[in-house]
C-alpha cells in the first residue's frame, strides 16, 4: 500500500470521476462518498481510515482462500513473464488454459469433460443461453428458445443474464426481461412457506416449474437454470423436497438443468459444487468467483458429455468467445487457487466449520431480532423479523437489515443485507476463534439494530 496515499483526496477523486455498480447515485453524491479498501489478509480487510474488519463476505462471495495468497501474485507475475496474453480462438491454446480445462473438468462429476471459459459470471450464463440454444437448433428443435428460472435469482448483470435472473429492481430498468425468461417461485420456505412445512413448501415450489413448463409447452423449454443455493437472492437453502422433485420434473420432460455455481462451487457449501450437496444432478455448470477466489477476473461453462457430444459432432463452428477468453493469466491464477483449496483441504474446512457456525452464528437464534439461522458449508443467512414466532417483518422491507448492515460496518464486521436478511460467505480458510470474533460482533450489531426498531415491534 502506498503509505503517503492521501485518503480524503482519494475520496473526492472517486466522487468526482468513478461512476459505481449498484450504487444509488443521489445518495452517494450527498454522502461522504466511498469507503476505500485499501489491503486484506486472511479474512480481515483494511479501510483507508485504518479500520481492521472480518469480511464474512470473502470480497463479494468470491475469496474462498482468503486474502493476501502470494502464491497467486507469483503465478500471475511468473505467466505474464511467460506469456502474458494469447487467444483461444481458431485452434489456438495456451498451457495454464489446456491445464485448467482439464483441472476442472477432473474435479467436476465424471460426465463432464468439456470447459468454454469466460470472464465472469455474467458470461458464463450469456455463454448458456446462447449455447443451449444452438444445441436445440442442431437437435432440430428451434423453438426451445425459453428458459425458467426464479425469482430472486441473480445470474448476472448483462442484458441475457439480468433476464435470466429474478430480481425484479433490475428488472424495472430498460425493458428486461427480454422475451424467452420466466421465472417461478423461489424455494424461500421463510419468506413464502406460511403454514406449510418446509418439505411440503418445496414440494409446491416444484411444482410451480412443472406448471411453467406445461403452460410453455414442453417442446418450448430450453433449461431449467438455478443456483443450488440461491445467494444474493438471501441464502435460499432449498427444502430437501425441492431438488429431487426438480430432477424429477425436467427428467419427466427432458429438459437440461443448468446449476449456476457461481457463489456454491469451490466448497463454498461444504462439498466441491454445490449440487453436491443439495443432491442434484444438472447438465451445465456455471462457474466463476470461488474459481479464482476472485484474484482474477475469470469464469467458466461446463457441459456434460451428452449434450456436447451431440453439439461437436452436428454443430460445425460456435460464433462464440471473448478476446478473452481462457487468458493465460487468470488460468495460471485459478490453476494455483486450485491447488491451494485442494492442499489446504479447503473444501473439508467449510464442511467442518459449518458445525462452528451452527454452534456460535446459530446462538444469534435467540435474539429478540432473530427469526432464523440457517447455514450450509459457510455459505448462511440470519433472517432479521418483527415477530420472531410469526415470521412477521418490519414495514419496509430492506430498511431494518440497511440498519444492521451499517452497524457492521461501524463495528468492523463486513455481512451484507438482502432486504431483511443478513447473509455471509467468509473465506474457506476461517478458524474457529475468527468465527467466535464473528458471533460476538454480529450480536453488537444486532442489539443496535434492535434497540433502534424495537419500538416497531411493541
Ligand atoms: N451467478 C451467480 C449465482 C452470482 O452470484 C453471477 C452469476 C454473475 O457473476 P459476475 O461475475 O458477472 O458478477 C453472480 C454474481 C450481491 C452480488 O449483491 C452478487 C453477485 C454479483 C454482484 C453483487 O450479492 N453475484
Amino acid at each position: 500500500m502506498n503509505k503517503n496515499l492521501n485518503i480524503e483526496e482519494l475520496v473526492a477523486a472517486d466522487t468526482a470521476h468513478h461512476f459505481h455498480p449498484f450504487t444509488d447515485h443521489k445518495s452517494f453524491h450527498a454522502g461522504g462518498g466511498a469507503r476505500v479498501i485499501t489491503h486484506a489478509k486472511g479474512v480481515y480487510i483494511w479501510d483507508g481510515k485504518g479500520n481492521k474488519m472480518l469480511d464474512a463476505m470473502a470480497g463479494l462471495w468470491c475469496v474462498n482462500v482468503g486474502y493476501g495468497r502470494k502464491e497467486l501474485a507469483e503465478a500471475a507475475y511468473q505467466q505474464m513473464l511467460d506469456l502474458p496474453f494469447y487467444n483461444t480462438f481458431f485452434k489456438t491454446t495456451t498451457v495454464p488454459a489446456t491445464l485448467l480445462a482439464e483441472k476442472v473438468a477432473s474435479l467436476l462429476p465424471e460426465r463432464f469433460n468439456q470447459v468454454f471459459f469466460v470472464n465472469s459470471g455474467s458470461e458464463a450464463n450469456d455463454t448458456m443461453v446462447r449455447f443451449m440454444r444452438r444445441y436445440w437448433e442442431i437437435k432440430g428443435q428451434p423453438e426451445r428458445m425459453h428458459f425458467i428460472a426464479r425469482r430472486r435469482a441473480y445470474h448476472g448483470s448483462t442484458c441475457i443474464s439480468a433476464s435470466l435472473g429474478g430480481m425484479s429492481a433490475m428488472h424495472s430498468q430498460g425493458g428486461l426481461p427480454l422475451p424467452g425468461f420466466h421465472h417461478v417461485q423461489e424455494p424461500d420456505w421463510f419468506q413464502c412457506g406460511g403454514d406449510m412445512s418446509p418439505e411440503e413448501f418445496g414440494l409446491k415450489a416444484a411444482k410451480e416449474v412443472e406448471d411453467k413448463i406445461l403452460e410453455l409447452g414442453p417442446e418450448k423449454v430450453a433449461a431449467f437454470v438455478g443456483e443450488p443455493i440461491q445467494g444474493a437472492g438471501g441464502v435460499l437453502v432449498p427444502p430437501s423436497t425441492y431438488w429431487p422433485e426438480i430432477q424429477k420434473i425436467c427428467g419427466k420432460y427432458g429438459i437440461p438443468i443448468v446449476a449456476d455455481e457461481v457463489i456454491c462451487g469451490f466448497g463454498r457449501a461444504g462439498k466441491w459444487f454445490g449440487h453436491q450437496t443439495m443432491g442434484f444432478e444438472p447438465d451445465v455448470v456455471i462457474m466463476a468467483k470461488g474459481l479464482s477466489s476472485g484474484y482474477q477476473p475469470i469464469g467458466a461453462v461446463a457441459i456434460s458429455d451428452k449434450l456436447i457430444g451431440e453439439f461437436f459432432e452436428k454443430g460445425g463452428e460456435f460464433f462464440h468467445g471473448y478476446t478473452y477468453s481462457g487468458h493465460p493469466v487468470a488460468c495460471a491464477v485459478a490453476l494455483e487457487n486450485l491447488r491451494i483449496i485442494e492442499d489446504e483441504d479447503m473444501v473439508g474446512n467449510a464442511a467442518r466449520m459449518e458445525a462452528v457456525v451452527k454452534e456460535k452464528i446459530g446462538a444469534l437464534a435467540d435474539h429478540p431480532i432473530v427469526g432464523e439461522v440457517r447455514v450450509k458449508g459457510l455459505i448462511g443467512a440470519i433472517e432479521l423479523v418483527k415477530n420472531k414466532n410469526t415470521r412477521e417483518r418490519f414495514d419496509d422491507w430492506g430498511r431494518v437489515g440497511t440498519i444492521c448492515r451499517d452497524h457492521c460496518f461501524a463495528n468492523n464486521l463486513v455481512m451484507r443485507a438482502c432486504w431483511d436478511t443478513m447473509v455471509f460467505s467468509p473465506p474457506l480458510c476461517i478458524t474457529e476463534a475468527e468465527i467466535d470474533e464473528w458471533a460476538k460482533l454480529a450480536r453488537i450489531a444486532l442489539d443496535k439494530t434492535w434497540a433502534d426498531v424495537k419500538h416497531e415491534a411493541e
